[in-house]
């Protein structure tokens, strides 16, 4: 570890978004010297993007938080953890009593799914908050597909991904990797591997109002139009089903509500969607025929598909189409990635499950759905407004900012400044965070051991890989782990200085008790102290990983599987441990309460009356809409600060297609007006054809110019935040995932 002033060189998986790459860095003393992609690491052969590249500089950033922050008459000051916690103790457990468990919320960013300690200790937290009002960046994303994965094959995690390095033929939707180096896809280098799939003779085709970098990688982009993916693909569909197209082999048997599909579909005929989507009717017709002849193909779609109006509903289309292809669960097709650790059904047994429930509460004021155990974050702000029983009072933040990633971010900031009291777990005082009563700093990737738990389960090859920190944990900081247990435990009315080594144990305990007595496991049955005696030598995350990974998939079961991977196996490779490329796992990875998959659950099959409508009422042409973008070197609202991403000309900028510039008299590098139902900002136009008509497009993540912030570079290259202009009134009807695309917005000369 650190101390010696000798160059060292270190391997360590790039926590900062979800393609996972291998970092290898040399360091000298304290100090990062170099960073660059690791050449040996057989998942991320060397793929680094600028990004990862500037892991040193955010480890240096001396904007990072390092201390504790108590808010004292409207100012920040630096604090001891003691004094912190204590303010902590003396406020949240009072609030909790007094107006009930809903009354402390929650909202957990979106770091907090790529660091273990978070991924394994924030459940303990929520389990002690048990407030329903729990909300997370999950429903400005993914919680379309968790919910059409949930309905359709029992987990929310049982996410299909493309297999991208064995495809004839991929269609995206909505997504651009080769900027945002892919999402529910982990896959380092989609740009080598878009190029692969192009040099073996295979076919790219992109859906996408902007010609994106993937597009103009791809064999043919179509600009669609925002938010009609599910009128599209329904054309698509009809399309198969009306010129027998459909094949799906082998899946037929496993699916429920296949021989329903074709009455469904049969009043979107390619001639009825085509305007509403923007795409030609024969160009739909050969679109079909192309998917459904191609040897292989897998048919995905990200972000822009879920954050719009039929986000759910277009997920389910998304799979309904792998599947009448035939091309779920196959080579080349789309299939279930099985992880080391927390994969589906591991072990091959059972293929029926408790399948999904939606909807088991709802939100107070506006009657919202849960989803996954979550609440809408779109409903944050009025829970908060609103007074009577149940009214949000506390709200504990752990990596996020949604004061600029969730809609209507400027009432949120309004709201939160109203709570009684709020805590935030962030490594910056931003635009968020900067309300709270007390900042717990959490610590510096290159601090932290690294198991990208989560996106392993959605790799587009079978990996392994645990890194250990590079750097110790400084003096006067904490692992976050710790963090979430000492907070647990004030929550759970052990005071300010609550047993975290206990805590911790009883966690591990209850890990311990499932493994050996559930039948399923490889270790059923077997001696608990046989194991305990046998992850002895760690504590924390590591001894929870250990025991996950040697009861999971490829583990050694301790001791009945001679080879089986442990901790010690990971951590003894530098690199990743290759567990081989996607294979088949249906039926036995289906956890449905049928055993089925279930091709036309009643809630989708309900929602195509709104798409009729919707198809009904906007045959084509109408106003303005909004959608967003990333750029390479941005990460969501929380990279600003790193001087080498914000370097350049500006990025904030809003895309508008040539014609539509002429007619609204912006000229480039202008500055225009865009105003939604909910809001007013100016940014300056960038004239470009890279947009279709009656499109704009503005990056989110930006808006840094609060001054209650400590972001000095971010400041200086503010922007300004496009969730100031998306409807937190608008969301998904089945996850009550925010719709970020597709706003309806005006545009005038400044
Ligand atoms: N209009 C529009 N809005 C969007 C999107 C969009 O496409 N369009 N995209 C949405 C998506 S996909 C997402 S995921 C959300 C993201 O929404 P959020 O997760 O709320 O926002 P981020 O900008 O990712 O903020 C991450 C926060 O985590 C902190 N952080 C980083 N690393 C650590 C760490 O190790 N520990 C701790 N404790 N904190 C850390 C950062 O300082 C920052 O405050 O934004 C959404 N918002
Ligand atoms: N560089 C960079 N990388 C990132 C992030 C980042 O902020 N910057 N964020 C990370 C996160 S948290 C996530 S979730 C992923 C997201 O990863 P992606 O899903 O690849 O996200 P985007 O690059 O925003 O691509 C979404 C595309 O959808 C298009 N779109 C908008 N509306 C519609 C629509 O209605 N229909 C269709 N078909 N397309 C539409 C947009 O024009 C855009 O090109 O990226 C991750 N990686
Ligand atoms: S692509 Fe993602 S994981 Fe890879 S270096 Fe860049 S930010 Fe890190
Ligand atoms: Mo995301």
């Amino acid at each position: 570890m650190s101390g010696s002033e000798t160059e060292s060189t270190h391997f360590h998986t790039c926590p900062l978004c979800e393609a996972c790459c291998n970092l290898e860095i040399k360091t000298r003393g304290r100090e990062v010297v170099s960073v660059r992609g690791d050449a040996d690491d057989p998942f991320s052969n060397g793929f680094i993007c600028p990004k990862g590249a500037a892991i040193g500089a955010l480890d240096a950033d001396p904007d990072r938080l390092r201390t504790p922050l108590i808010k004292r008459d409207g100012r920040h000051v630096e604090a001891t953890w003691d004094e912190a916690f204590a303010e902590i103790d003396k406020h949240l457990p009072r609030i909790a009593n007094e107006h009930g468990r809903d009354a402390v919320a929650a909202y957990l960013g979106n770091p907090s799914a790529h660091h273990v300690g978070h991924g394994l200790y924030g459940r303990v937290l929520l389990k002690a908050l048990s407030t329903h009002n729990l909300f997370s960046a999950s429903t400005v994303d993914q919680m379309p597909k968790q919910v059409s994965a949930g309905l359709m094959f029992g987990g929310s995690l049982s996410i299909p991904i493309p297999d991208v390095d064995h495809t004839d033929h991929l269609w995206i939707l909505g997504g651009n990797p080769i900027v945002s180096n892919g999402s529910l896809m982990t896959a380092p280098d989609m740009k080598g591997r878009l190029r692969k799939i192009r040099e073996r003779g295979g076919r790219i085709v992109v859906f996408d109002p902007r010609r994106t970098r993937t597009a103009e990688a791809a064999d043919e982009h179509h600009f669609i139009r925002p938010g009609r993916d599910a009128l599209f693909l329904l054309g698509v569909i009809n399309t198969l089903l009306t010129e027998e197209r459909a094949a799906p082999g082998r899946l037929a048997d496993m699916c429920n509500g296949l021989d329903r599909i074709g009455h469904l579909v049969r009043d979107f005929t390619p001639e009825a969607v085509a305007d509403a989507c923007g795409i030609a009717s024969e160009e739909i017709r050969r679109l079909a025929r192309e998917l459904s002849s191609a040897k292989s193909a897998a048919v995905y779609a990200r972000i822009g598909t879920c954050t719009q109006e039929f986000g759910t509903t277009t997920s389910w289309l998304v799979d309904v189409l792998n599947v009448l292809t035939g091309n779920l669960d196959r080579k080349g097709g789309a299939l279930f990635t099985k992880a080391a650790v927390g994969a589906t059904n591991p072990h091959g047994k059972a293929s029926k499950g408790r399948g999904m429930r939606l909807g088991r509460f709802k939100s107070r004021v506006r009657g919202l759905p849960e989803a996954c155990g979550e609440l809408p974050v779109a409903c944050l702000s009025e829970e908060i407004e609103t007074p009577g029983e149940g009214q949000i009072r506390a709200l504990i933040t752990v990596c996020g900012n949604p004061v600029l990633s969730t809609p209507n971010g400027a009432r949120l900031k309004k709201a939160l400044s109203s709570l009684e009291f709020m805590v935030s777990v962030d490594i910056y005082l931003n635009e968020t965070t900067r309300h709270a009563d007390v900042v717990l700093p959490g610590l510096s990737p290159l601090e932290q051991p690294h198991y990208p738990l989560a996106f392993t389960q959605l790799a587009v090859r079978n990996f392994a890989r645990f890194t250990p920190a590079i750097f110790d944990v400084p003096d006067g900081q904490m692992p976050e782990w710790r963090i979430l247990l000492r907070l647990a435990a004030i929550v759970g009315g052990q005071g300010p200085n609550g047993d975290v080594d206990g805590l911790d144990d009883f966690v591990f305990e209850q890990v311990l008790q499932k493994a050996v007595t559930s039948p399923d496991s490889p270790i059923f049955e077997r001696d608990p102290d046989d194991i305990r005696r046998q992850v002895s030598r760690y504590r924390g995350p590591e001894r929870l990983l250990d025991i996950q990974i040697r009861n999971g998939a490829y583990g050694d079961a301790f001791g009945t599987k001679p080879g089986g991977l442990t901790l010690a196996t990971l951590a003894a490779s530098e690199h990743a441990i290759d567990l081989g490329p996607l294979e088949p796992r249906l039926p036995v990875a289906l956890r449905t309460a049928s055993g089925k998959i279930e091709l036309a659950p009643e809630p989708f099959v309900a929602d195509l009356a709104r798409v009729r409508a919707r198809l009904a009422a906007d045959p084509g042409e109408d106003g303005m809409v909004l959608v967003g973008r990333r750029d390479l070197r941005s990460n969501n609202s929380w990279m600003h600060n790193i001087p080498s991403l914000v370097s350049g000309r500006a990025r904030c900028t809003l895309h508008v297609h040539p014609e539509d510039a002429s007619r609204l008299g912006l000229s480039d590098g202008s500055s225009a007006r865009v105003s939604s139902r909910v809001g007013v900002v100016e940014a300056p136009v960038e004239i470009t054809d890279a947009v279709m008509r009656g499109v704009v497009s503005l990056p989110h993540g930006w808006g840094h110019s609060d001054t209650g912030s400590r972001l000095g570079v971010a400041r200086a290259n503010a922007g300004v935040c496009s969730n100031d202009l998306t409807d937190e009134n608008e969301v998904d009807a089945h996850s009550g995932n925010a719709v970020l695309n597709g706003i309806p917005i005006q545009v005038q000369a400044v």
